[in-house]
């Protein structure tokens, strides 16, 4: 058949050149009825408790699972990718101890911004061009993304549980534009994970145990970012200088052979954030850690959790010229602070490095 014969696919060409001229990388469509064994994964997470913090996932269960019990209506999602691809590998940093490794994804502007900025221009666009409703969501929303942009052929979900991209390879961010148009789906993506489990071996503190199953409350990024008290010593000592969010399991994925470095200005690192030093991350009170990360994700753990992260990487930092800071830290008025401080402390100690 001649594609103007099929007004789905002139509807799709149209709405592929937008997505191009508004910036994204990727683009597919799917069909918003979820998958039955999404929600089994789903349930048997949250029945293992691995959500951890994130009591939300459990209240928002049965609308992740299937985004048409969060909007009926809905028949198509035109699921969305940034590329965020670094300039250098985020690995390296990994053996400067000095320094805290803020993940390549919190280094530039927040991309829940620069994502949504970008899906209302669609939506909106969509309608007065093709009629219809629509509703945009990016991360935060109950949705599982990942597994929408499987079937809408943007990538596989891997092993470490993120979805890979033949064309980026670990570096893209996700976001949706539901609609109540009936567009023809694309092909699901297949995954190409074969043998390999370099992400697995990779991952520092053993939150990846069996292959697509990640522990989260073990993950460096759960424990930096949503897990609000302190942090048990054992993982503590396996965090190294991570100080928000991780990304080994993203960094030693064999796919990032095609990912190129983001053409986008507002993700890219901030020159500041690339590579701070644990000394001068040590010194900020609220106001300065406000003005630091202001328009990053990274604002959202607030002071006193980046510091606690801090204490403990400065712990782990072997270091005796650090010392006086984690014992400044030991002062902290915040109680978070303070008692990663002090057992930074305990450790150092034990190690004869006080
Ligand atoms: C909660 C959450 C987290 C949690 C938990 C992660 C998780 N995997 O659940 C924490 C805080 C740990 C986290 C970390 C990160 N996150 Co996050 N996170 C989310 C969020 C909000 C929900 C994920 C979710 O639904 N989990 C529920 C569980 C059940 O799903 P799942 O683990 O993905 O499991 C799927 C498969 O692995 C498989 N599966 C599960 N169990 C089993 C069992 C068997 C036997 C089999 C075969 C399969 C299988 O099926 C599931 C789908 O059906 C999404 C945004 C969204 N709304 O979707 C972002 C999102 C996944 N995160 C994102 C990012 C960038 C990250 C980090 C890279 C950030 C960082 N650098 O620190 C890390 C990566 C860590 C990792 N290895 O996953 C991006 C990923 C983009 C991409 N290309 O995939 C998303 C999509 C946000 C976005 N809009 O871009 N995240
Ligand atoms: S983000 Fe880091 S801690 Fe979390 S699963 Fe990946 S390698 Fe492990
Ligand atoms: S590192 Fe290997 S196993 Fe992990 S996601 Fe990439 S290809 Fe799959």
């Amino acid at each position: 058949m001649l594609e103007s014969e099929n007004p789905s696919d002139d509807l799709k060409s149209s709405i592929r050149a937008t997505v191009r001229s508004l910036g994204f990388d990727a683009v597919g469509f799917a069909r918003t009825a979820g998958e039955p064994q999404d929600a089994r994964n789903l349930a048997a997470y949250l029945a293992e408790g691995r959500h951890g913090d994130m009591g939300w996932m459990a209240t928002t269960a049965e609308r992740r699972a299937d985004p048409r019990s969060l909007w009926p209506e809905a028949k198509t999602a035109i699921v969305l990718g940034l590329n965020y691809g670094p300039d250098v590998n985020p690995l390296a940093l990994g053996n400067r101890s000095d320094r805290g490794a803020i993940s390549v994804y919190a280094q530039g502007q927040d991309y829940h911004t620069v994502m949504k900025k970008r899906l209302k221009v669609l939506g909106r666009w969509l309608t007065a061009n093709h009629g219809g409703e629509v509703k945009v969501f990016v991360d935060t929303a109950p949705i599982m993304e990942k597994p929408l942009a499987m079937r809408a052929g943007l990538g596989w979900i891997g092993k470490h549980t993120n979805l890979v991209s033949r064309e980026f390879g670990s570096w893209l961010f996700l976001g949706e534009v539901l609609t109540t148009l009936d567009i023809a789906p694309d092909a699901s993506e297949t995954d190409r994970c074969g043998t390999c489990r370099r992400c697995m071996d990779a991952c520092p503190t053993g939150a990846l145990p069996e292959p697509y199953r990640i522990d989260p409350r073990r993950c460096i990024s759960y424990l930096t970012i949503e897990h609000k008290q302190a942090i048990e010593s054992d993982l503590q000592a396996k965090m190294g200088n991570r100080i928000y969010g991780c990304d080994d399991c993203l960094a030693v994925c064999p796919w990032n052979k095609f990912a190129v470095p983001t053409s986008h200005a507002a993700l890219r690192s901030r020159p500041n954030l690339a590579e701070p030093t644990l000394a001068g991350l040590a010194l900020l009170d609220d106001s300065n850690f406000r003005e630091l990360f202001a328009g990053t994700a990274v604002k959202r753990t607030g002071r006193d959790r980046m510091l606690r992260n801090v204490a403990i990487a400065l712990g782990n930092s072997a270091r005796p010229s650090l010392n006086d800071i984690i014992k400044a830290l030991a002062t902290d008025s915040s109680e978070l602070v303070r008692d990663s401080a002090h057992e930074a402390l305990r450790d150092r100690q034990e190690q004869h490095l006080e």
